[in-house]
């Protein structure tokens, strides 16, 4: 079939965009994975008309003068195209590490993939992206559903009208070209892996049906479980939602408001918390109409006290290491195996924690933190110099926050929102990430708020001084002694001091090297010298007041473009413990003995 065929059947934007439907991995779906025609269209031909106007934006296209003229006067079907002679990759998966020729491609790719869909008359059907980097215009035999911006959240539109038994093709353009008002902006310190990177999934559902929930300990209890089901297209006939946690003899049947929803607590004296140490998890099921949901969910209260982090009452140390979403062979990760890989490593360190930086990751990785105990700071990349001035990047900030905390919210392991990465403090930024801050507490008041913030210096002393800082619940920097200035011989004698009586957090700090290069403690790129980096870094740390916890950067290499170097960095950022290809740097160990000494807080 031809691009002109997918493109010319569109009609004007429908707006089929529609709120998040959350644990789909629980849920009755059809995968889209796999094979996908693709077209590379560095010209947006497949787009937009010779003088540049967008085929699928004009209004009241199918019958617009402008439409029928177009062909009669222009005859440009676009009959160089192809899908289906074109070629395949593998979704999800990101263009730049699965083709050669795209290695460096930022730009639009068209994808394509058939399929038949026996959608029974009293169901609904949504098309599903786990995620699309950056944007994504998405089409179903020539409708169009929506748009989509940010390239690390879930979307999903509904297809029940449009689907039909034989040969559906769903097409998705794909666009990661870097813009100054996106969200990240320009310039940022990883790869901007283009494409599908992660599931495609249809999910079936009744006509009536269970969107979205929450159970969670309600803050500052122990013993109230707390939250809200939503229904979609909520059917009065069948009005009772019912919440089940057999092991702890809960069975609540409760009234949904005319509105769709229900507002529930549940107290419960025989709750085992979640906790590093002890990940329990709880079969959990929500029922309404016909429809059962199940879920593993754990129960903890998080809080902080006394400028302490406090889990389910007791002061715990972060013992964490920072990550990328990056899989073996340098590429975007997405599969179980590539999460098992990462927190593997970070459970040998002897981590309780991990900061997934920079963006939200995929599912997997915070349902397997759930699972094997690993407390989790998930952040939304507001990174360096977004755009602070412009609505629209707030807009769209807050539209990714919104979708990491409707995917995840129910993942005890979840003890930190972040809001931000080393932004340079302006009245602005100030506003846009406060306003963030309180977008994040009225979605969830459970969990703890912060940001990775920068530091300053007059000589050996050093401080946070940035007015967000009142607003978070957790002071955590970036500090890179001994690699972005400073002397490492000088660990001992910097005074750091905070004026807020908060707990702190050092999110970042570490220094590079490739791994098998050997020499001296005070030669750059030597595991000596990162190994030397760390012993400093950490006496330094071990001190700081209020000192709750440290994610080092980075458990493994990771490709960066800005890291130029030949021989040494080939393009990678090389500041992991781990190489890319897997072998631990010395630096590591020491890392591992700290945590290993660490087992209780300050
Ligand atoms: C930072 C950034 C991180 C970079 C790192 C570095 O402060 O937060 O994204 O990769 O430094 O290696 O310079």
């Amino acid at each position: 079939m031809k691009l002109f065929n997918y493109i010319f059947l569109i009609f004007p934007f429908l707006g089929f965009s529609q709120e998040l439907i959350t644990n789909v991995p629980n849920r009755v779906t059809t995968s889209l994975n796999g094979e996908w025609n693709y077209i590379v269209d560095q010209y947006e031909t497949g787009y937009y008309s010779f003088h540049r106007d967008a085929y699928d934006q004009q209004k009241g296209f199918q019958k617009s003068a402008f439409y029928s003229n177009y062909h009669a006067q222009n005859k440009q079907e676009l009959v160089e195209y192809d899908f289906d002679k074109s070629p395949t990759m593998t979704i999800p998966g990101d263009w730049n590490s699965q083709k050669e020729n795209l290695f460096y491609y930022e730009g639009n790719i068209w994808f394509k993939k058939s399929f038949d869909y026996d959608l029974k008359e009293n169901k609904r059907l949504f098309a599903y992206f786990g995620a699309i980097n950056y944007k994504a215009e998405v089409y179903l035999n020539g409708i169009k559903l929506g748009i989509h911006e940010g390239g690390f959240t879930p979307f999903n539109f509904e297809v029940t009208s449009i689907i039909k038994e034989k040969d559906n093709f769903l097409v998705v353009k794909v666009d990661n070209t870097r813009r100054k008002e996106a969200v990240p902006t320009l310039n940022t310190d990883w790869f901007n892996y283009g494409g599908i990177t992660r599931d495609v999934l249809l999910i079936e559902e009744p006509k009536s049906f269970i969107q979205d929930y929450t159970i969670q300990l309600k803050k500052g209890e122990k013993n109230t479980i707390s939250g809200f089901v939503k229904i979609n297209n909520f059917d009065k006939s069948a009005d009772f939602v019912t919440v089940k946690i057999p092991e702890l003899k809960i069975n609540y049947k409760g009234k949904i408001d005319a509105d769709g929803i229900i507002n529930f607590e549940i107290t419960n004296k025989k709750i085992e918390y979640w906790s590093p140490e002890s990940p329990k998890l709880y079969d959990v099921s929500v029922a309404y109409n016909n429809q059962v949901l199940k879920e593993n969910i754990g129960f903890r209260t998080i809080e902080t006290k006394n400028a302490q982090i406090v889990l389910n009452g007791k002061p715990v140390f972060l013992r964490g290491i920072s990550i990328h979403e990056e899989n073996a062979k340098g590429g975007r990760a997405y599969t179980e195996q590539d999460a098992v890989r990462l927190l593997t490593w970070a459970k040998e360190l002897g981590c309780n924690y991990v900061r997934l930086a920079h963006y939200p990751h995929n599912e997997n990785m915070v349902r397997l933190a759930d699972k094997i105990g690993l407390m989790v700071w998930e952040e939304i990349p507001v990174y360096w110099t977004v755009d602070f001035t412009s609505l629209e990047t707030y807009k769209n900030a807050e539209n990714q926050l919104v979708e990491m905390i409707t995917r995840d919210k129910n993942r005890c392991s979840t003890i930190i929102w972040s809001m931000a990465n080393e932004t340079p403090i302006s009245d602005a930024r100030n506003t846009f990430i406060n306003n963030l801050n309180a977008k994040a507490r009225s979605l969830d008041n459970t969990r703890l708020i912060s940001a990775a913030l920068l530091t300053k210096s007059d000589g050996l002393n050093s401080y946070v001084d940035d007015a967000i800082a009142e607003n978070l619940d957790i002071v955590a920097f970036n500090e890179y002694l001994g690699w972005y200035g400073g002397n490492l011989d000088d660990a001992e004698k910097i005074q750091w001091t905070s004026k807020y009586n908060k707990p702190v957090v050092v999110s970042e700090f570490g220094g590079g090297a490739k791994q098998g290069l050997h020499g001296e403690k005070n030669e750059r790129w030597t595991e000596e010298y990162l190994e030397y980096l760390y012993i400093q870094n950490l006496k330094m740390i071990d001190k700081i007041p209020n000192i709750s916890g440290l994610s080092p950067w980075i458990l493994v290499d990771f490709r960066s473009p800005r890291r130029l170097l030949p021989g040494i960095q080939d393009g990678y950022n090389r500041k992991g413990l781990i190489s890319n290809d897997g072998n631990k740097k010395k630096a590591f160990f020491v890392l591992k003995e700290f945590y290993n000494q660490k087992t209780k807080p300050h």
